[in-house]
């Protein structure tokens, strides 16, 4: 029926081809327009022999009577395949050979006349970077959106915003859950990104719209092997990542516990969770120490050595590595977990996290990321959206003005990025009374729209889940004066934290969204707990005179709080407040 393509997933693996001689693999000597055509053709079709699910032509500079011949011929092919071919702007061109439909940007012919021209059975899709252009294609009835662009890509140089895939986030949570219009996310996918992208933009029913799948101009056009690489983004646009909800405390009181905590509670008081939370500690505490995470440290060279004696005294085994090259060979190693802290961003430094935080990606190992001074120069919201934007982050921890700033960063909206972005004052101080409110619900927005673990310390840190349940904000309140004092406390904390999710994160196993978020949730909470209270602990020794005296006082108190937990004494946590 002329219906039949709105019913079809054509969006899940959406080819959108190009003519250049150099990214079709010809040249660089010259080339004839017939030997282009020829390769372009032979692309496609291996393509869609490997699993392609649409064909858009795409070529802006070619003749009209070339455009029309290559487009009769890709609408061969695609039909021995049942693919739908779509033209991109050229809707002359799609009536003239009778295809499926079109692809219009922005700033193509508008979305009214083209469905004018062909008619309510053609496919017709919209290019949209931002939630105003998704309201108007969705009400103007688009067929699909192409969101983008997600990543730089050096294939179109000239698009208008990157967006990122919290971007991308932003703009499918906010398309009416009933319309019937279809997504895919085009800009700089390719195989290293593909699972990722998708799963981070997947959310559950009701909530708006997850993507239906992803378009890729070179990571299909430009492979030695298209029909291969066809295949291998096919699998990946259907295979959760690697680290994908795989978090539980591996005890057995703990995982009979879970599942009926998530499902019997959708919306948890606070309250009720914080206890909740609080009967798990002792285990967390004992996890640690029973599994000796490696807590890999990207960090700065002021915090290494304390950093370091951190990790040692809450359990943790510590290597201090800003090498990306070792980051493979470290996440594949059991029980692994990676701290990016931007405290002294380099060029260099920026690349070495963006290997290291993909390779913890690709082992399914947690990242924590400590945005250090995230607001406090332009190379810093640059470096701090560059890696939000470049993989998954389990925990994201920073002070109030860092966490602002990667709000700023991750936001469509151009008056909320980098110039209005919160200067950072490089204090750690919570909010005030009145901020309380406002603030939690920002993190909370951010960590739903990340699916991850979101910190924000001050006097009074403020932790949020998401997927767990209603997305409870807890309040600890512990912790000394003396931590403001010395310098690293606050990197510090971000590589015991890494310890305590690392003990919840079991390679290779998949829990649901919800308990993953529960126990992550948990997790960072008793690193909040076992540090701050360790710092009371020193803080209230007759021998601590001051901050100097503090450190090594916090120090044996981060052990001794392990040790006692260990032994079954857990007197300690009556301090939580
Ligand atoms: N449109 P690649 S980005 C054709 O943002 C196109 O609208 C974009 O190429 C947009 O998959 C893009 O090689 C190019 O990164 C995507
Ligand atoms: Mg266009």
């Amino acid at each position: 029926s002329p219906k039949q393509w709105h019913d079809a997933d054509y969006c899940t693996l959406y080819l959108v081809t190009d003519s250049t001689p150099a990214i079709l693999g010809l040249g660089p000597g010259p080339t004839t327009e017939r030997e282009k055509e020829d390769k372009l053709c032979a692309t496609v079709e291996a393509a869609l022999r490997g699993g392609a699910t649409c064909v858009q032509l795409r070529d802006k500079d070619g003749d009209t009577a070339a455009l029309v011949r290559t487009a009769r011929r890709l609408h061969a092919i695609a039909r021995r395949f049942a693919v739908p071919l779509l033209i991109n702007d050229r809707v002359d061109v799609a009536l003239a050979v009778g295809c499926e439909g079109v692809h219009v940007g922005q700033d193509d012919l508008d979305l009214a006349t083209a469905r004018k021209l062909l008619g309510k059975y053609k496919i017709i899709g919209v290019t949209v970077s931002n939630v105003e252009e998704m309201q108007a294609a969705v009400e103007g009835g688009a067929d699909y959106l192409g969101i983008g662009t997600v990543f730089a890509t050096p294939t179109k140089e000239n698009t208008k915003s990157i967006i990122g895939v919290d971007g991308l986030q932003q703009i499918l949570l906010r398309i009416p859950a009933e319309s019937p219009v279809k997504t895919v996310c085009i800009g700089g996918i390719n195989a290293t990104n593909t699972s990722r992208v998708v799963w981070q933009s997947s959310n559950p029913a009701g909530a708006g719209h997850s993507l239906d799948g992803v378009a890729v101009v070179s990571a299909i056009m430009g492979a030695a092997d298209p029909e291969a690489a066809a295949r291998e983004l096919l699998r990946l646009v259907k295979t959760p990542p690697a680290f994908a909800p795989r978090h539980f405390l591996s005890t057995s009181a703990a995982q009979a516990q879970e599942p009926e905590e998530a499902s019997t509670d959708p919306d948890p008081d606070p309250e009720a969770k914080a206890t909740a939370i609080l009967a798990r500690v002792p285990d967390l505490v004992r996890a640690v120490d029973a599994q000796r995470p490696l807590s890999h440290n990207m960090t700065n060279l002021v915090v290494q050595n304390l950093a370091a004696n951190v990790a040692l005294a809450v359990g943790a085994s510590p290597i201090m590595a800003n090498y990306g090259e070792e980051a493979a060979d470290l996440a594949a190693i059991p029980g692994s977990a990676l701290v990016v802290n931007m405290g002294t961003v380099t060029p260099d430094g920026l690349a070495n996290y963006l290997r290291a935080l993909r390779a913890y990606n690709d082992a399914g190992r947690p990242v924590v990321f400590d945005p250090v001074g995230a607001g406090a120069t332009a190379v810093r919201r640059s470096a701090t959206k560059t890696i939000l934007g470049g993989g998954y982050i389990d925990v994201l921890k920073g002070n109030q003005a860092e966490i602002l700033s990667c709000i700023a960063a991750t936001s469509l909206d151009p008056n909320a990025s980098s110039s209005k972005a919160p200067q950072q004052r490089g204090v750690d101080s919570g909010p005030g009374d009145g901020d309380v409110q406002k603030l939690g619900a920002a993190i909370r927005d951010l960590a739903t729209l990340r699916k991850n673990v979101v910190v924000m310390t001050g006097k009074t840190d403020y932790v949020t889940a998401a997927g767990s349940g209603g997305g409870a904000v807890l309040a600890v309140d512990n912790g000394h004066e003396y931590l403001g004092m010395v310098t690293g406390t606050g990197c510090c904390l971000g590589t015991t934290i890494s310890a305590y999710v690392s003990a919840v994160t079991a390679a290779g196993s998949q829990g649901s969204e919800s308990s993953a978020g529960d126990s992550r949730l948990a997790a960072v909470v008793a690193a909040l707990l076992h540090y701050n209270i360790a710092a009371e602990l020193a803080a209230e020794r007759d021998d601590v005179r001051g901050p100097g005296t503090f450190v090594p006082a916090f120090l044996d108190e981060l052990h001794n709080v392990r040790k006692a937990t260990v032994r079954g004494d857990f007197g300690w946590l009556s301090r939580a407040k």
